[in-house]
């Protein structure tokens, strides 16, 4: 009993350090640098900061809020064939309300959450913007225009948006949806899980792989292969190869059959060996030839240089 528990307390100090995760809390270390854009030495970033400005048509701050947003590759989980995400893919605020979002990045990599389409004149490129690099946490704040409208809200990272990293957010009842928010609205670029093989350049190059994987499986599985995998071997009998090799075929095929007029099956045989042997000799002397070449002309070069 005491081995037990002595081994159950070992495994929880050694599983201790791999939970704990330490993150970074960029919101006391930000220098502010005017225009609304803050930033600190470890890379945390604010853009578009506004906590007292307000949007042209609001009257007043309607509301004040406060969201929590996690972003981080296990949000992308449920939605197949993503591979980073929010853990919020919709948000929705009364128009002219006051928002802070705390962002908290859980990945080791970097993420943002940027906001687009907003009064250019208020906010620099219309965008509000945090970022920092994971796991780590920064905070920002700013004030939604009036009007219903649907503002894009995403992470700007090569490719992060298009893996999953991408949502909405509705001010008052919003003007419509954004497409490919996962699980919200469908994808532009719809996944394709049926297995088929893409067609022209790349059924070569697949055809190619298929007939080395078909010749590496065992017989009995072989003969078992389903017929996609034996389409694209029909496909490869007009390869670029077989052209170059029945095109040789049909030049040689006069040639050889003058010199082999009158042979014995004996002669015949010997005489291409003598042939194949007559080519390599060949080759090998031109690729000499060549190999000198080189290097001589790189003695000719060095002196002048
Ligand atoms: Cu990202």
């Amino acid at each position: 009993m005491v081995k037990l528990l002595s081994a159950g307390a070992l495994v929880f100090f050694l599983s201790a350090p791999v939970s704990a995760v330490e993150y970074e809390d960029h919101s006391g270390m930000l220098m502010d640098h005017g225009d609304g854009h803050l930033m600190d030495m470890a890379g945390g970033m604010v853009m578009g900061q506004n906590t007292s400005t307000l949007p042209g048509g609001c009257d007043s701050i309607s509301d004040t809020k406060e969201i929590t947003v996690h972003a981080g590759h296990k949000y992308a989980e449920k939605f197949p064939g993503r591979m980073f995400a929010f853990d919020t893919q919709e948000f929705n605020f009364k128009p002219c309300t006051k928002l802070t979002v705390h962002f908290i990045n859980d990945d080791n990599v970097r993420h943002q959450w940027m906001m687009h389409g907003l009064p250019k004149y208020l906010y620099p490129k219309g965008m509000f913007h945090l970022e920092v690099s994971g796991p780590a946490k920064i905070s920002g704040t700013l004030i939604l225009p009036p009007g219903d409208k649907t503002y894009l809200v995403h992470c700007d990272i090569a490719q992060h948006m298009e893996k999953g990293m991408k949502a909405q957010l509705k001010v008052g009842k919003g003007d419509g949806d954004l497409p490919s928010i996962p699980g919200v609205t469908a994808y532009v670029v719809a996944d394709d899980y049926k297995g088929s093989l893409p067609t022209v350049m790349a059924s070569v190059a697949a055809a190619a792989e298929a007939a080395s994987i078909a010749a590496a499986k065992p017989v009995a599985v072989a003969d078992k292969a389903p017929p996609v995998t034996q389409q694209p071997k029909e496909d490869s009998i007009i390869s670029g190869v077989t052209v170059i090799g029945l095109a040789i075929g049909l030049l040689l095929a006069p040639f050889l059959a003058k010199k082999f007029k009158g042979m014995s099956p004996a002669e015949v045989v010997a005489t291409i060996f003598e042939l194949v042997r007559a080519g390599i000799e060949l080759i090998v002397k031109l690729l000499s030839g060549l190999v000198k070449l080189v290097f001589s002309n790189k003695n000719k070069i060095l002196p002048g240089s």
